[in-house]
């Protein structure tokens, strides 16, 4: 069969980037699920489907995700190619008893976070954002800024010792501020003091920096007890998802002197960020912008689009996640 009769049908969730959408458009017979007739076309359309990628929601602007509802209607389904390295959005233990193979975007995206998170701490520590608005509100005649909490006495935590975590840990060496981190098993060759349990390097720690995967095994682990076990000196930095940090509890803890103060990058419910979060001044908020510049999302675009290529071309995917197949069978 030659390339131009070989185009598997490909359902695209939402809308992604225009290189990945013309490459997607080259190769497969890209059909939309949110176009305004996406019931009849899964009715229709659902059982040729052989592959997934997954967009943003074009209504809400938050993530689509691929539930196990959706991929019962998708019989021929063989592969989610997700773009991001997180995929909680996609229905992991559905997809594996299917055998459908989720990709996503590890790796091309650690710099990148690590950067922002780094960046996030310390714009937080230092309010820089609410120096900026400072001058821009005119008060600087009228007075200094005032003083600002600082990184020269911490000790940082990071939640999650993955690729991320360890990027961030490298430029976190360069501060010359003690580091230990939690995951569930110590990373081998590491020096950084590992606890196994949260609570505990909460106590020890006033700085924590979260950056694991969202879904069941994570959900709400910052939850209230730990915001306390960092105490009115600590500062909590998310960049993982919004589902690990218990929201409500967070706002409390910022808003009853339980922390100090919290940088942001992910929500609960993205993209609605709770009004209490926003009223208050010791937080600093950024709509998801970990990896968001020109070079890391089109390597991560690019990255989506060669995982989709490899396997119709009949060869592995190129990052596979761990729980569902490696490639076709
Ligand atoms: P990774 O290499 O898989 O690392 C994940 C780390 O989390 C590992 O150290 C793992 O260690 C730990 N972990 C996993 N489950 C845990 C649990 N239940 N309790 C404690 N620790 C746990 O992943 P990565 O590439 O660093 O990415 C991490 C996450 O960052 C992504 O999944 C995504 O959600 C988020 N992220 C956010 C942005 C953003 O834009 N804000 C960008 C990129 C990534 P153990 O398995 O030993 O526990
Ligand atoms: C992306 C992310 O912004 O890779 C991830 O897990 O959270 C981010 O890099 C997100 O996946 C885009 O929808």
């Amino acid at each position: 069969m030659s390339d131009a009769e070989n185009r598997p049908d490909l359902l695209q969730t939402g809308p992604m980037m225009p290189m990945i959408e013309a490459q997607l458009a080259e190769h497969f017979t890209v059909h939309r699920l949110d176009a305004p007739d996406a019931d009849s076309l899964l009715a229709q359309l659902g059982p040729r489907i052989r592959a997934v990628a997954t967009g943003v929601n074009s209504t809400s602007g938050g993530k689509t995700r691929v539930t196990g509802a959706l991929m019962a209607k998708l019989p021929a389904l063989e592969i989610v190619a997700n773009f991001g390295v997180g995929y909680d959005a996609v229905d992991v233990a559905d997809a594996a008893a299917r055998g459908v193979i989720i990709t996503n975007t590890p790796g091309v995206l650690d710099d990148e976070v690590a950067d922002l998170s780094v960046a996030l701490l310390l714009a937080t520590l230092r309010r820089v954002p609410q120096a900026d608005r400072f001058i821009r509100e005119g008060k600087w005649p009228k007075g200094s800024f005032p003083f600002s909490a600082t990184l020269r006495d911490r000790t940082i935590g990071i939640v999650g010792m993955g690729r991320i975590g360890q990027t961030i840990a490298k430029r976190l060496e360069g501060f010359g501020r003690p580091i230990a981190y939690h995951s569930r098993r110590p990373v081998p060759g590491l020096a950084y003091a590992h606890y196994p349990e949260l609570i505990a390097m909460a106590r020890d720690v006033d700085a924590l920096i979260v950056i694991v995967p969202g879904g069941p095994a994570t959900q709400n682990m910052i939850d209230a007890q730990v915001l306390a076990a960092l105490g009115p000196n600590g500062v909590l930095i998310n960049v993982a998802r919004g589902s690990v940090v218990d929201e409500p509890a967070l706002i409390k803890a910022l808003q009853d002197g339980t922390i100090a103060s919290a940088g942001l990058d992910v929500f609960a419910d993205e993209p609605n960020v709770p009004e209490a979060l926003r009223a208050m001044d010791n937080v600093v908020l950024l709509p998801h912008i970990a990896s968001a510049t020109h070079v890391t999302r089109n390597a991560m675009g690019q990255l989506v689009v060669d995982n989709l290529l490899a396997w119709k071309a009949g060869k592995p995917p190129l990052t596979p996640v761990p729980e569902t197949p490696r490639s076709a069978t």
